[in-house]
């Protein structure tokens, strides 16, 4: 305590994804002029750069994935597709003029506290130094590819979804696809009328949730445009829908809207698969929610067109001309896409971070990631993260997420502005009681009855935020102080 103000700490983004860009903005917008922007990519985007594949959208409607401060009246669908997406934030950057903020190529390979700053290390070799780190380093960024064997040996194009590779045509293809996630159902839904054969490799069947996704007229742009009460008014409705419906249901495993969602993908079910010994192959044996809900208006309609196969059997091994599974039929393909989903306990990792004392993030993290808050953790002043473990990651829009953890991050940072102290981070006793009560309260959620998904660190327990939306912005208003070590 005592210190002198630091009037203009040096604050270091890492990644300029949707949460990159947006701390470039907030801290421009407060003032914070010393700041610099690393991007591993060739431009911004994050996740809606990587993901390129066909038939990409985001399931959570556009008005509410959009920034609170720069709605866009443009979206084209309720559910607009990715590249739609990508391009909104390539213009929000620009418009905001934090672009040329941003230095691409950029990958820090390694952060370390020492004698009170930040040390950074890239990937060319580069160096920078900072006062403050902010990690907006995503969550779902890492492709988790499954050790088949002979996968090497495949003659065919294989690539997993996040690395789509444009250059090969799917036209007349036989086309395998492995998983049955949010992507894997969206590329079912993007290529089935295109391929000539098109196998679904499915491990575990998954609940889908019917979505119309309608396209807003002309003349809805118009009002929105015209009329932006109009439309900050049709976001806080989604917002106030989403979280009584979605949100506050999936950590109260008891609730009757849980229960409602479970119906309606029963239904959706039975109503739509025609089948009976297809609607059983896809028939999930948990309860709907338990894994990231599917949502989509399309999947059950692409997957009985005539050209397309569920394979329950299990994968024995990638051969030269296809996927042998275990009953010992070979089913050969063109094109394997894996869309077998990410390691998302890595978040900054594989960068290599060093806190106070030469404390590892490695050390720190060794049993599962976790961080008081979802923002701060021990032994890591001034460190913070934007969608860090145990935050609301499969509860509301990350964008939210992201503006709520910021603008709490930028509280703590006024401290060391103004000189009140140098160095911020959790105590090791808040960070304890907040991951016991996390873990407790998470027993409570849909994540824990008894299937396996994401959300689940390795020992089993859910990662995400096991409380309501309300209680994560109540949170993330003030800082408590006391929970906090302050040097
Ligand atoms: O990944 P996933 P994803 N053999 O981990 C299967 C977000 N997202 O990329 O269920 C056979 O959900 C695995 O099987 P199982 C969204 O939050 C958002 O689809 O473990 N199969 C599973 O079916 C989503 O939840 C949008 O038995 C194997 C699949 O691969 C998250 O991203 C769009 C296997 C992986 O599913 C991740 O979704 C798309 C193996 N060895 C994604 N290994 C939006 O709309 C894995 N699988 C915003």
């Amino acid at each position: 305590m005592g210190n002198e103000p630091r009037s203009e700490p040096r604050f270091i983004v890492i990644g300029a994804g949707m949460s990159g860009i947006l701390s470039a903005i907030k801290l421009k917008q407060a003032g914070f002029g010393d700041f610099a922007v690393y991007e591993k990519g060739d431009r911004v985007g994050g996740t809606w750069r990587e993901n390129t594949y066909p038939g990409l959208s985001c399931d959570v409607p556009s008005h509410l994935y959009s920034y609170s401060f720069d709605l866009n009246p443009d979206w084209s669908h309720r559910f607009s597709p990715g590249p739609e997406i990508e391009a909104y934030f390539e213009d929000v950057a620009r418009r905001y003029g934090v672009d040329s903020r941003m230095q691409f190529g950029k990958e820090v390979t390694r952060a370390a506290f020492e004698d009170g700053r930040w040390q950074l290390r890239m990937a060319d070799g580069s160096t920078d130094v900072g006062d403050v780190v902010i990690a907006a380093t995503g969550v779902l960024h890492h492709p988790s590819i499954p050790d088949f064997e002979g996968l090497d040996r495949f003659e065919g194009a294989a690539f997993h979804s996040a690395r789509w590779d444009h250059d090969v045509s799917l036209a007349g293809k036989r086309v395998g696809i492995v998983g049955t996630g949010s992507t894997a159902i969206q590329i079912v839904g993007g290529i089935v009328d295109e391929v000539a054969e098109l196998s679904l490799f499915q491990r575990t069947p998954q609940w889908v949730m019917p979505q119309d996704n309608p396209a807003y007229s002309e003349a809805e742009k118009t009002e929105f445009r015209e009329h932006p009460e109009t439309l900050a008014k049709l976001r806080s409705d989604i917002a106030l829908l989403f979280t009584e419906g979605f949100s506050n249901a999936v950590v109260d495993a008891d609730s009757p809207q849980l229960q409602a969602i479970h119906d309606a993908c029963v239904a959706n079910l039975e109503d739509s698969v025609k089948d009976p010994e297809l609607r059983e192959k896809l028939r999930p044996d948990y309860r709907a929610a338990c894994k990231r809900l599917i949502i989509s208006g399309e999947f059950y309609g692409a997957i009985q067109r005539p050209n397309a196969t569920v394979v329950t059997e299990g994968i024995e091994r990638i051969e030269k001309s296809g996927v042998r599974t275990r009953d010992g039929k070979l089913h050969e393909l063109d094109v394997l896409v894996l869309a077998t989903g990410f390691r998302v306990d890595r978040f900054m990792r594989p960068m290599e971070v060093i806190g106070r004392n030469g404390r590892t993030l490695e050390d720190e993290w060794r049993e599962a990631p976790s961080a008081y808050l979802a923002i701060s953790i021990p032994d890591f002043p001034n460190l913070f993260m934007l969608n860090g473990p145990n935050g609301p990651v499969g509860n509301f829009s990350l964008i939210d997420v992201a503006e709520l953890q910021l603008a709490y991050i930028l509280q703590l940072v006024e401290l060391v502005r103004s000189g009140s102290c140098s160095e911020v981070s959790a105590s090791r006793t808040a960070t304890d009681r907040f991951d016991a009560d996390r873990k407790q309260a998470a027993k409570k959620t849909i994540w824990s009855s008894g299937c396996k998904s994401w959300y689940l660190d390795a020992n089993g327990v859910p990662m995400a935020w096991p409380w309501t939306f309300d209680r994560f912005r109540q949170e993330m208003s003030k800082p408590r102080l006391a929970d906090f070590e302050l040097l």
